[in-house]
């Protein structure tokens, strides 16, 4: 699975005082911890409150980039403050994200393929938040002729089915699953998918034990990526252990310790 840490957001109260006081060091240690537990890319989100979206995105990926070349995942709502970022990046991003809004598609694909970047597109459309699988599927689809409109390869596209908090929505997390399983039926070779793990268990007790469940059910249906706490070692170990399991990592008697000499 492709591991995008989810620390480096304007959510989180350390990152929104160190982007307050520019105190680079708290993203940069940020940065290093989770590339060191396991991260394959680092998702950058300024947060709601952050008054520059544009100048707040473009010094949050400078400051990482003293410290590590992992891709980063540009994360904002805006498309200027995405195109600053991929351009901060010198390239090696995820469009972290458009929907399948006409609009919205119009203005992301483009900077995806003028810059190369893989990107996400979220199942949104002008409707909002589809309520089934059925629904989901439709705007996948949009999201797929739109990316190869403009030249974007299906493997370069990421469907995110959006997960939602099983506190406040108990069916969602099964229409997400249901739609991991049909976006991969969706084209051959098909598109990949990804979730924002976190969200299912936000406001919810035992978060921890949530989280790390919803993403070995997710990893089933055949989740390529995710956004999470990578420094979770619980919830690494059992990603690990469903790759396992789900053939999809070689079994050794070291498994977790083999998959941890690799990062
Ligand atoms: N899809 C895509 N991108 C995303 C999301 C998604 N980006 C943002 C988010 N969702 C994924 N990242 C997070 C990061 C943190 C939390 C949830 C998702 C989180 N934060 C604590 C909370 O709200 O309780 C913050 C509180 C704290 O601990 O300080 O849960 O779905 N493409």
């Amino acid at each position: 699975m492709y591991v995008i840490g989810e620390r480096i957001n304007g959510m989180f109260n350390d990152v929104r005082d160190a982007l307050k006081n520019q105190d680079k060091g708290v993203i940069q240690d940020l940065a290093q911890r989770q590339v060191e537990c396991g991260a394959d890319c680092l998702d950058v989100n300024v947060g709601p409150g952050a008054a520059d979206a544009v100048s707040a995105m473009a010094w949050l990926v400078e400051s990482i980039r003293e410290v590590t070349d992992a891709p980063l995942a540009i994360d904002s709502t805006k498309p200027d403050a995405i195109t600053a970022g991929v351009e901060a990046a010198g390239g090696k991003a995820v469009i972290n994200s458009t929907t399948g809004e006409q609009a919205k598609m119009e203005k992301l694909f483009p900077i995806a393929a003028e810059h190369g970047c893989a990107i996400i597109g979220l199942t949104i459309d002008e409707n909002g938040v589809p309520h089934d699988a059925a629904g989901r599927m439709e705007v996948a689809l949009k999201l797929l002729a739109g990316a190869m409109e403009h030249g974007i390869a299906a493997e370069d596209l990421y469907i995110d089915a959006v997960i939602l908090p099983v506190n406040a929505q108990q069916t969602n997390p099964g229409q997400v699953m249901e739609t991991i399983r049909q976006t991969k039926l969706l084209a051959d070779p098909p598109p990949k998918t990804v979730v924002g793990l976190s969200n299912v268990s936000q406001g919810a007790r035992h978060r921890e034990l949530i989280n790390r469940t919803a993403l070995v059910m997710c990893l089933a249906g055949g989740l390529d990526a995710a956004i999470v706490d990578p420094m979770d070692s619980e919830l690494m170990d059992a990603m690990i252990t469903a790759e396992v399991l789900l053939n999809k990592a070689v079994y050794c008697d070291d498994f977790l310790k083999a998959y941890r000499r690799k990062t």
